[in-house]
């Protein structure tokens, strides 16, 4: 009303009409229209009396006032219908928008969600037309099982937002009856969505299923559907996922029908432009497994953003029924198999720029029982194997293997060789990768980067391999024999308490290699006879690689190191070349590149301007030109060191996480000495953690980022590559290194610091190390203060711990700040990734040529 009002007296609109009022005041009066004026706000009493006074001076030239009075009422009916009519064109148009803001604003505030699962119906027979979609029988099983969800949902807590379920497949299945694949979608107020958990809706439907105690199976009644408890999944799905497999979306989506066992039926997938997304589902015999090999994908490898191959346990893309994802290009054949006879294959590819391949099969098999008994021969040694079922490809996520062993003798017992794995006892926490029980003992599995040997001392052994991991795993190779109980380990190896024989070089190095310490224990004595009785320990101590003696006698004239002569130049790969200067001159000329590698990196150009072994605490301005910030959601959360153009070499434990392990997540800021006065700021493209890394004991804690824009050229003066350091290149105790980073300046305060800080650590002797924390790998090492005070804290994590070469001054990345107790203590140094062990492994995607 208080628009209406203003409006009326609105000065312009009273004059316009005013004056057509005049120019029409030959029109006659209306009752009505008085009447209508009547009802408008009283601010037009002001326009009245106006009008009046116009009247007035009018009459005085002289015109009849009868004549005058009818010309008023006209004036005045007319005008007012004028004002009037705007009055309800006004109101009108306010309603409208008003109604329409409305609409947009519930529109806008409301979200549709969507939750893909399955489950199987044991009452209902497959028939061959359920799988023609828009055949009678596919229609009615679909409209049953959608009428007993809707009665489901409607009923619930839910119901007010539920809008509908779609059945989107029915299949046959291994397990007999159907198998039912569905969408339910609820529209839900923005502010509601974080009460639609998946477990919630799942559990909306579980409860709904009425079992028996007697019966003691896991079918029950859904609305006289008889639902397999067991079979439930459910999790919360993408629209562009809802609208392509309910057939509103792509029409990329194929049923691929495999009939026959064992024959190949390819899988050929090319994308040449636009956006992409492609839906194949395998459906096999009834009875079998579809086993699915890759034999090479080309696509972009950024982390799955771009593009993705994923393989599903089921025909509906149920995240939770993930077998595997593929997000990095390859030309090594992969194979998954599924549990069912069932497969779902998803391509995405959000932009495609170049050319997209993947090239595969997939074929039917036959269930394998894993796991068998086995009696072993009287002989010892290594005589046979057990594999991971369907080996050699992924094994699947659900199984149960189990071998009994019996060696002829009770003098005998089992060894394992596990290829690439180890087992350590299970702690109260869960397996991440599977479990095993060995004869009543819980063990948790671990993949590594080596073999390790495991002894039961027992004539009679069980052993079950429980896989219980979210995706399916890669394939596992175990050797077994006998062994004598009692002579465990083959000579020249130690035995670990737990059974495991590691090589007696091993023994006493610093490095917990049994996992269970026993190979570090009692060690100091032994450490103090190094320099005594040297030539009687020498075989476990010389030339291993490991600096065992304090003063370094024991890695002194070891000749396997120094195969090349003065004029030729030794590569990694221990081939010598000719020429001395074949040494970063621009042309590889070792196999392996090694001529060429670390040539521009670790430069002391800088150091020499600023003196950075002394001490301190705030960093110069280019003193660390490797120093890295990364910036997670705009945050500084950990570091990193720039290791090439493209590379940064961070800790795996930095992108732990579903947020955390996307590169659109973080930023990098490079060339930087105060918080946001970067010199170079980039968006990270790619994050490589460590397959091996564990996050319960840290072990190959290291990561590779590449970057979405390389630094350039120009900032050659700020930013440079810190050098990797080889496999065998030696770091010794005692000798002394630089901390930096931008993390907590003390373990209590949580707030890190605007400039970034070094710190001179030294290296700390491995078995001291070891003594103090116990579970530490050859993946690790330790660096600090005994004093504490100088160490890295939380946000110098995946930052360097950078060492200068004696012999030519550069720099080479040592370490990577990965964990420790607390921060600064006394007697607990900081442990770093010993990089030098991941030589190798870096050169696989970086470059060793920059
Ligand atoms: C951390 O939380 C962290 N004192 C990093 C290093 C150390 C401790 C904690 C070593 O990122």
């Amino acid at each position: 009303m208080a628009v209406l009002s203003s409006r009326s007296v609105d000065p312009m609109k009273y004059n316009t009409s005013t004056q057509m009022d005049e120019q029409n005041s030959h029109a006659s009066a209306k009752p009505e229209d008085e009447q209508s004026v009547s009802n408008i706000s009283v601010q037009i009493v002001n326009a009245e009396e106006k009008l009046a006074k116009r009247i007035f001076a009018r009459k005085n030239h002289g015109k009849s006032k009868s004549k005058k009075k009818v010309k008023r009422t006209t004036i005045w009916n007319f005008q007012n219908k004028i004002v009037l009519f705007t009055l309800i064109l006004f109101v009108i148009g306010v309603i409208t928008w008003t109604l329409l803001w409305l609409f947009i604003v519930e529109a806008e505030n409301k979200d549709a969600l969507y939750f893909v699962g399955l489950f199987r119906v044991a009452n209902i027979e497959f028939l061959p037309e359920y799988r023609q979609k828009e055949s009678r029988e596919f229609l009615s099983v679909a409209q049953n099982v959608q009428q007993v969800m809707n009665l489901v949902y409607t009923t619930s807590a839910f119901s007010k937002f539920y809008k509908q379920s779609i059945v989107s497949d029915v299949s046959n299945n291994n397990n007999g009856g159907l198998l039912v694949h569905f969408w339910i979608v609820f529209v839900v107020p923005q502010a509601k969505g974080q009460m639609f958990c998946e477990d919630c809706v799942a559990a909306i439907l579980k409860d709904s299923i009425q079992t028996s105690i007697i019966n003691r199976t896991s079918v029950g009644s859904l609305q006289g559907l008889a639902v397999d408890m067991d079979s439930i999944v459910l999790s919360a799905g993408l629209r562009s996922d809802y609208s392509s497999t309910t057939g509103t979306g792509t029409n990329c989506i194929y049923d691929l029908y495999a009939d026959r066992l064992h024959q190949h039926f390819p899988l050929d997938i090319t994308a040449t432009s636009g956006r992409m997304i492609c839906y194949f589902k395998l459906i096999a015999l009834v009875g079998h497994l579809i086993r699915l090999s890759i034999v090479s994908i080309q696509i972009e490898a950024d982390n799955c953003i771009t593009d993705s191959l994923t393989i599903y346990d089921s025909l509906m893309p149920i995240k939770s029924k993930i077998l595997y994802r593929i997000c990095e290009p390859t030309n090594s054949l992969m194979s998954f198999v599924s549990t069912n006879n069932l497969m779902l294959i998803t391509f995405t590819s959000m932009q495609i720029q170049k050319w997209k391949e993947i090239h595969g099969y997939f074929e039917v098999i036959t269930q394998e029982k894993c796991g068998n008994t086995i009696l072993t021969k009287e002989r010892t040694g290594f005589e046979g194997r057990i594999l991971s079922p369907y080996y050699p490809s992924y094994y699947p996520p659900k199984c149960i293997c189990t071998w009994n062993f019996q060696t002829p003798q009770k003098s005998l017992g089992i060894a394992l060789k596990f290829h690439n794995y180890t087992i350590s006892e299970k702690s109260l926490k869960g397996c991440e990768r599977g479990w095993w029980r060995i004869n009543e003992h819980m063990y948790c599995g671990y993949y590594i980067d080596h073999q390790t040997v495991f002894h039961i001392a027992n004539s009679v052994v069980n052993i079950e391999l429980q896989c219980s991991s979210k995706l399916s795993e890669q394939p596992l190779l175990v050797e077994y024999g006998s062994y004598d109980i009692s002579q465990p380990c083959p000579a020249g190896y130690f035995q670990c308490s737990s059974g495991l024989c590691i090589r007696q070089a091993q023994h006493c190095d610093g490095v917990n290699d049994c996992f269970d310490e026993s190979d570090e224990l009692f060690c100091v004595m032994y450490k103090v006879n190094c320099n005594v009785s040297f030539s009687l320990q020498r075989s476990s101590l010389a030339c291993d690689g490991i600096h065992d003696c304090e003063d370094g006698r024991d890695e002194q004239n070891c000749t396997k190191s120094i195969p090349c002569n003065n004029h030729t130049f030794q590569c990694r790969d221990n081939v010598c070349i000719k020429k001395q200067n074949a040494k970063c001159d621009g042309t590889v000329d070792c196999l392996d590149g090694s001529d060429e590698s670390n040539c521009s990196c670790g430069s002391g150009k800088i150091s020499n301007i600023y003196h950075r072994i002394v001490g301190g605490s705030d960093a110069q301005e280019g003193e660390w030109p490797w120093q890295v910030s990364l910036h997670f959601v705009g945050v500084a959360y950990c570091g990193a060191s720039v290791i090439s153009r493209e590379w940064l070499l961070s800790a795996a434990h930095c992108f732990q996480g579903n947020r955390l392990s996307d590169p659109r997540t973080w930023t990098a800021h490079l060339g930087m000495r105060a918080q946001g006065n970067a010199k170079f700021v980039t968006p990270v493209r790619r994050i490589i953690v460590h397959e091996y890394y564990n996050n319960r004991n840290y072990d190959y804690d290291i990561a590779l980022l590449q970057l979405s824009v390389p630094w350039p050229d120009t900032m050659k003066h700020v930013i440079q590559p810190i050098c990797i350091p080889s496999l065998s290149h030696k770091v010794h105790s005692g000798e002394k290194c630089w901390i930096t980073g931008w993390g907590q300046r003390q373990e209590a305060n949580d707030q890190g610091s605007i400039i970034l800080q070094k710190a001179e650590v030294e290296i700390v002797d491995q078995t001291l190390c070891h003594s103090t924390y116990g579970l530490i790998t050859a993946r690790m090492l330790c660096a600090g203060v005994m004093s504490g005070k100088k160490d890295g804290c939380k946000g110098d994590s995946g930052g360097p711990l950078s060492c200068r070469s004696q012999s030519d001054g550069k720099w080479f990345l040592t370490g990577i700040v990965s964990w420790g107790y607390g921060c600064g203590r006394p007697n607990f140094p900081g442990v770093y990734t010993r990089v030098s062990k991941f030589a190798s492994w870096i050169h696989r995607y970086v470059p060793l040529v920059l």
